[in-house]
């Protein structure tokens, strides 16, 4: 899943990306290197974000989201918000990815609505203040049982399993070390019986073990999708599409013998 910010202040390329131009090209060049999922963000969600409105969302989101129908590649869009994803999903949107895993009222009656797939994320907290202090018990099962409690919320909506993804949400409201916890345990979440996604991509918990700014992460990154694919993440959220697949050619080509076609 290739990341795709249409936002002034996302933390590895806040700005870059603005211009419906300039985030039909970077999509274009996603699609080229091999994403198999492009995700359109119009709302930053890094720690200490301020919320855009509706409206500046959706006039972010919709344009580029309209300009890539003909890419051949599904189209996620990055939302909490239940107006954008019936609109999204109205322009063409095949998934919504919610860092409030369709917690808003209504959300859950908007992807009921269509057929599309969705990505549940758990947060801990809101991007404003989810970094201050963020503390649990057991991080796993507390991240697993939210997780199970909003497919189960789904399935209740008319939302069958097979349209679910889960996430357990690096870097929302988790210091470094439940982050490393998460990974280190993130097999454990087949339990869910659905397909689990990871995103480490640039995340700074890879700058608090490197000691590098967002932009010098990218070895960082590949090793932490390595890593999330080898626990039996599907699904990985990350910025640089053909460095990824080539670091995971690398695994594949070992796992299954053979080097032909692996990624
Ligand atoms: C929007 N967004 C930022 N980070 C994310 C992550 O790790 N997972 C998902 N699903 N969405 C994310």
């Amino acid at each position: 899943m290739g990341v795709l910010n249409v936002t002034p202040d996302s933390f590895s390329d806040g700005g870059r990306f603005l211009s419906r131009e300039a985030a039909v090209a970077h999509a274009r060049r996603l699609a080229a290197e091999g994403a198999d999922l492009l995700d359109i963000g119009g709302e930053s969600s890094r720690p200490g974000a301020a919320p855009v409105s509706e409206d500046d969302e959706l006039e972010r989101v919709l344009p580029v989201l309209e300009a890539l129908q003909d890419l051949p590649v599904p189209l996620s869009v990055d939302t909490r918000r239940p107006r954008v994803m019936r609109e999204a999903l109205a322009a063409g949107a095949s998934m919504i990815n919610d860092i409030e895993a369709l917690e808003a009222p209504g959300a859950l009656e908007a992807v009921a609505a269509s057929s599309c797939g969705v990505c549940l994320m758990h947060k801990k907290g809101d991007p404003a203040t989810m970094q201050r202090d963020p503390v649990y018990g057991d991080v796993v099962a507390e991240v697993k049982a939210y997780l199970a409690a909003r497919i189960a919320a789904c399935e209740a909506a008319g939302i069958a399993r097979e349209r679910i993804v889960a996430d357990p949400g690096f870097g929302f409201g988790k210091t470094a070390a439940h982050n490393l916890e998460l990974l280190r345990r993130l097999a454990q979440f087949a339990d869910l019986g659905v397909p689990i996604a990871s995103g480490w991509s640039r995340k700074s918990t890879l700058g608090a073990i490197t000691g590098r700014p967002a932009g010098e992460r990218l070895a960082a990154s590949l090793a932490a999708a390595l890593l999330s694919a080898q626990a039996g993440a599907t699904i990985l959220r990350i910025h640089d599409v053909g460095e990824t697949r080539d670091a995971l050619a690398v695994w594949l080509a070992m796992r299954n013998g053979d080097i032909r076609g692996t990624a």
